[in-house]
């Protein structure tokens, strides 16, 4: 897979991108990622990637020059599946879209700022917008991250089987069971008998049953839904 995103703040990506599971899988060419500077694509001489709003208000919009520009380059070099905005008003993020972004093999990211990108941007070259959530960010870019990886995390071989994707609670739509490691006693907190007992038939129903009664109590939403998958499975 080939993820590209577009930004004004390139080194936002250093620290999330060199560490843990998309360090190796870039390492491993599971994926390519590249960092395009939009600063890269002005024509000026101030390298001016925004202007004032027209009919007046405060904040400066995205230009469409740079973008348009930056997206032209890198489509005459690949076929892009997506070209997904990165925006607080898009499709709420959740394991669906990114099961189904996994499966593709060019992404296009752009990250906006200031007050928005140029409508016109969105109408005639994006293809996709995604929000991470009902909060408000800086700009897209923690919002691309946390997008690209979801989906790294998926691809075939970046997991290793004991954290294999398949077995991620949230793969089917439920929160995970508690866990629990050495010592058996702290202070006088003490493990759950079950998890000790060996018996690894009980133990397997034991934490269904605790994912499921998380699932309830703490997002009642996801539990209604899991409620009504497992009814279309039958
Ligand atoms: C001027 C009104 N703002 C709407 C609430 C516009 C605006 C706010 C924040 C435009 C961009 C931003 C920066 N945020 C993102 O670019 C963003 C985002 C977010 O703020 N929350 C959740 N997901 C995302 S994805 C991109």
């Amino acid at each position: 897979m080939n993820i590209d995103i577009i930004t004004i703040f390139p080194e936002m990506f250093d620290g999330p991108f060199s560490e843990s599971i998309i360090k190796r899988a870039v390492q491993k060419n599971l994926v390519n990622i590249n960092i395009h500077n939009l600063r890269d694509y002005t024509t000026d001489k101030h390298h001016k990637v925004d202007d004032y709003p027209f009919g007046g208000g405060a904040g400066m919009v995205m230009m469409i020059e740079p973008i348009d520009r930056c997206i032209s380059h890198l489509k005459s070099k690949r076929e892009y599946d997506e070209v997904i905005f990165l925006s607080p008003d898009g499709q709420l993020l959740n394991q669906g879209i990114s099961n189904a972004m996994s499966l593709k093999n060019n992404l296009i990211m752009l990250c906006g700022h200031y007050k928005g990108i140029d409508e016109r941007i969105r109408e005639h070259l994006v293809t996709m917008e995604i929000s991470i959530g009902d909060y408000v960010l800086s700009g897209g870019e923690l919002a691309a991250a946390v997008l690209t990886d979801s989906i790294v995390r998926l691809l075939p071989g970046v997991l290793g089987d004991e954290t294999s994707a398949l077995s991620d609670s949230f793969q089917d739509g439920l929160v995970s069971p508690p866990v629990y490691t050495r010592p058996r006693v702290y202070n006088d907190w003490e493990v759950p008998e079950v998890l000790l007992s060996g018996n690894d038939k009980l133990i397997r129903e034991w934490r269904i049953q605790q994912a499921t009664e998380r699932t309830r109590k703490r997002r009642p939403g996801l539990f209604d839904q899991h409620q009504q998958d497992s009814l279309g499975e039958q």
